[in-house]
């Protein structure tokens, strides 16, 4: 039997095994390796139905690209991409054709706010709740939230992948993140989930410790995400240029990940890593 993590709401728990999946829904024109690819309602929610097949235990929604560089969406764009997808997943979950989470992936507080409304279950925050609002809305709806690793501050948070200077990586890492965690747990937010924000601010090497000493943030006692999927690291790594063609070295990282602390995995793929996890799964079972 695989280990068990609790994620709490104000009203129930759910325990997923350690290896749990969430799968990336992206509906954006622009993220750097799904991006256009379900922007119609249509596809987005066949995306979800066959992530949710192939295992994902949670799908995470997203309306706006992180990727360097990339344009700020307005509320408004934002609420228009995901919404009708969130609905329409929901929807299905109504008439038990699907059983699966669903994150919503935004910065935004009318955004989170409104996807909760829609029928989403958590907020994945890139920003790791800092701002007051993102945390007000949580608490207010008694869901769990992701909060990510990112340097700076709300007003000068860029999307940049600019190697931010470090002392000790790991040792930093977790400490903003264990700030970040009491900061939302003290606002009323039931329950959170860490994650080191692995290609954000971070150079390879600095990404690779990340995972090397993962047990060190996951000794902070939270849940923890890895989200390593199709990102430049690995392309440097690999010399794969094609984001898509990454899948092989992310299920590497993610293993990897789950032998020094991860919890869940954020991806892409979802099928390959299912397989993948099935076997780790069962190769940690004593006999
Ligand atoms: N990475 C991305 C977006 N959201 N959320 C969490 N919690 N952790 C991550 O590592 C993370 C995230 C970036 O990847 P992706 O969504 O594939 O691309 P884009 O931001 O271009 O849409």
């Amino acid at each position: 039997m695989a280990e068990l993590i609790e994620l709490r709401w104000r009203t129930r728990t759910v325990r997923l095994e350690r290896g749990a999946i969430m799968g990336v829904l992206n509906v954006t024109p622009d993220s750097f390796s799904d991006g256009g690819q379900f922007l119609g309602l249509n596809a987005a929610v066949e995306q979800a139905g066959a992530m949710t097949a192939a295992g994902a235990a949670i799908i995470d929604v997203g309306g706006e690209s992180t990727r360097p560089g990339a344009p700020v969406v307005t509320e408004e764009a934002e609420l228009e991409r995901v919404l009708p997808v969130i609905e329409a997943i929901n929807g299905l979950r109504a008439c038990g054709e699907l059983d699966v989470l669903i994150s919503t992936d935004t910065r935004k507080p009318a955004v989170a706010r409104a996807a909760l409304r829609a029928g989403a279950d958590l907020v994945n925050d890139v920003t790791g709740l800092r701002d007051p609002a993102m945390r007000e809305v949580c608490a207010e709806f008694g869901v769990p939230a992701v909060l990510m690793h990112m340097r700076g501050t709300p007003e000068t948070l860029k999307w940049s992948q600019e190697a931010q200077p470090f002392t000790d990586v790991v040792i930093e890492v977790r400490d903003e993140l264990a700030a970040l965690a009491k900061q939302a747990m003290h606002a009323g937010v039931p329950s959170v989930i860490l994650d080191p924000g692995f290609g954000f601010g971070k150079s390879v090497e600095q990404n690779l410790e990340l995972i090397r000493r993962l047990g060190e943030i996951r000794a902070l006692g939270y849940p923890l995400l890895l989200g390593a999927s199709r990102k430049s690291t690995l392309g440097r790594i690999t010399g794969v240029t094609a984001s898509e063609q990454r899948d092989p070295a992310s299920i590497a990282a993610h293993l990897y990940g789950l032998m020094t602390g991860a919890d869940i995995l954020r991806v892409h793929d979802v099928a390959g890593h299912a397989q993948a996890v099935k076997v780790w799964q069962r190769l940690g079972e004593s006999k």
